[in-house]
C-alpha cells in the first residue's frame, strides 16, 4: 500500500509564489509516488473573519489553482475540509489531550495574537485542527513550507500523546520540506515571510496577478547597496530572489553562481521576472480553461470528499472506541 500524503492551503487570500514553491510544487512532484489528499482548509481560514461570499469563491479558486499548477484530480483527492465533518469531530477529541501550554508556545499563534485586540480561540486551536486533518487520514508524509514545521512537530507530539494514553491509533507523520523555496520572503521586506495576509503593494507575487504586475513587483524588489550580484556576500533581498529563480528553474548552486555573479541588479531582476512569468503564464492559461467549464470544480471537490470520507469516518470510529465514547 502507498504511503498517504496530506497537505492543504487556506482559502484566505491570494495564493502566491511562496505557497507554490513551499508546498504546491512539491505536491505536483510527488503526486504519483503516494496516495495524496490535497485539502482546501476552509475551517482554518475562518480563524480570522472572512467575508462569506468571498470565502466560497476562494475555495473553488484554490481548487482550480491546484489543478492549474499540475495536480491531477484523477490521481489525487482534492477536497474541502468542511465537507468532511470528521475533521472538526476529531479536532475536539485531540483538543482534550493537548495541553494549552503546547499551543501557547506556537510562533504563528504568538504572531497572529499580537496583531489582534481580542484573540479568537480558533487562533489558539488552529494547530490541533491541523493535527486532526493529518491524523484523520493516517498520513505518513506532510509536504509543507518551513513556517508549518513547528505545527507538524506539535502534530507528532499530539499523536504520540494520544497513542500512549489510548494505545497505538495514529501514524506519526513526517514533514517534507523542499530543498529550495521552503521559506520565500516578502519582496518589499526580505526579513518577513511572504504571506497572503500582508498588505504591501510590492510584497508578493500572486499566482493570478496580471503578468505586467508580476514584472513590476519583481523589478521593484528590495535588494541592497551593492552594484551587482555576488552570490557569496548577497544580502537577504538578493538571496530571496536567487532562491525564487533557483526554485522555479531547478538550477544548481553552481549554475546560479555562473549565471548571475557580477550581473547588475536591473538585469538580474529581469531574468528572475522572466523565469517566474514563464511558469505562471501557463498556470493562468490552464486556470482560465478550468474555471470556464461549468460544474467541473464542484464535481472534482464532491468526488474528492466522497473518496476520503470513508477513511476519515473509520478513524473517528476507532478514536471514539479507544476513548470510550458512544459509537
Ligand atoms: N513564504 C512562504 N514560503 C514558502 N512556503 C510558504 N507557505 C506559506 N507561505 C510560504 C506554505 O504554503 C502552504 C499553505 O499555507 P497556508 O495557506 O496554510 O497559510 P500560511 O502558511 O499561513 O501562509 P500565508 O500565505 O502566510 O497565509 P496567511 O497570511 O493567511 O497566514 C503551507 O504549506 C505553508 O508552509
Amino acid at each position: 500500500m502507498k504511503t498517504r500524503v496530506f497537505s492543504g492551503m487556506q482559502p484566505s487570500g491570494n495564493l502566491h509564489i511562496g505557497n507554490y514553491l513551499g508546498a504546491l510544487k512539491n505536491w505536483v512532484r510527488i503526486q504519483h509516488d503516494y496516495e495524496c489528499i490535497f485539502c482546501i482548509v476552509d475551517l482554518h481560514a475562518i480563524t480570522l473573519y472572512q467575508d462569506p461570499a468571498e470565502l466560497r469563491a476562494k475555495i473553488e479558486e484554490i481548487a482550480a489553482l491546484y489543478i492549474a499548477a499540475g495536480i491531477d484530480p484523477k490521481v489525487c483527492s482534492i477536497m474541502v475540509q468542511s465537507a468532511v465533518p470528521a475533521h472538526a469531530e476529531l479536532a475536539w477529541m485531540l483538543t482534550c489531550v493537548t495541553p494549552v501550554g503546547w499551543l501557547e508556545r506556537m510562533t504563528q499563534y504568538k504572531m497572529k495574537a499580537a496583531k489582534q485586540e481580542s484573540v479568537g480561540d480558533g487562533i489558539l486551536q488552529y494547530p490541533v485542527l491541523m493535527a486532526a486533518d493529518i491524523l484523520l487520514y493516517q498520513a505518513g508524509i506532510v509536504p509543507v513550507g518551513e513556517d508549518q514545521a513547528q505545527h507538524l512537530e506539535l502534530t507528532r507530539d499530539i499523536a504520540q500523546r494520544f497513542n500512549s494514553l489510548y494505545g497505538d491509533t495514529f501514524v506519526v507523520p513526517g514533514t517534507s520540506l523542499p530543498a529550495v523555496g521552503a521559506r520565500i520572503m516578502g519582496l518589499d521586506d526580505p526579513t518577513q515571510k511572504m504571506s497572503k495576509s500582508a498588505t504591501g503593494a510590492n510584497h508578493s507575487v500572486a499566482l493570478l496577478d496580471p503578468i505586467d504586475k508580476i514584472r513590476k513587483t519583481i523589478m521593484r524588489a528590495t535588494t541592497d547597496s551593492h552594484p551587482a550580484v555576488d552570490v557569496e556576500t548577497a544580502g537577504a533581498g538578493v538571496l530571496n530572489l536567487l532562491s525564487i529563480y533557483q526554485a522555479f528553474s531547478n538550477a544548481s548552486d553552481e549554475e546560479l553562481k555562473q549565471r548571475f555573479t557580477g550581473m547588475r541588479y536591473g538585469d538580474f531582476k529581469k531574468q528572475v521576472a522572466e523565469m517566474v512569468i514563464s511558469h505562471i503564464e501557463p498556470f493562468q492559461r490552464r486556470y482560465r480553461e478550468i474555471t470556464a467549464e461549468p460544474g467541473y470544480l464542484a464535481g472534482v471537490l464532491r468526488e474528492g470528499a466522497e473518496r476520503v470520507a470513508p477513511i476519515a469516518n473509520a478513524t473517528v470510529r476507532t478514536v471514539k472506541d479507544r476513548m470510550g465514547l458512544y459509537t
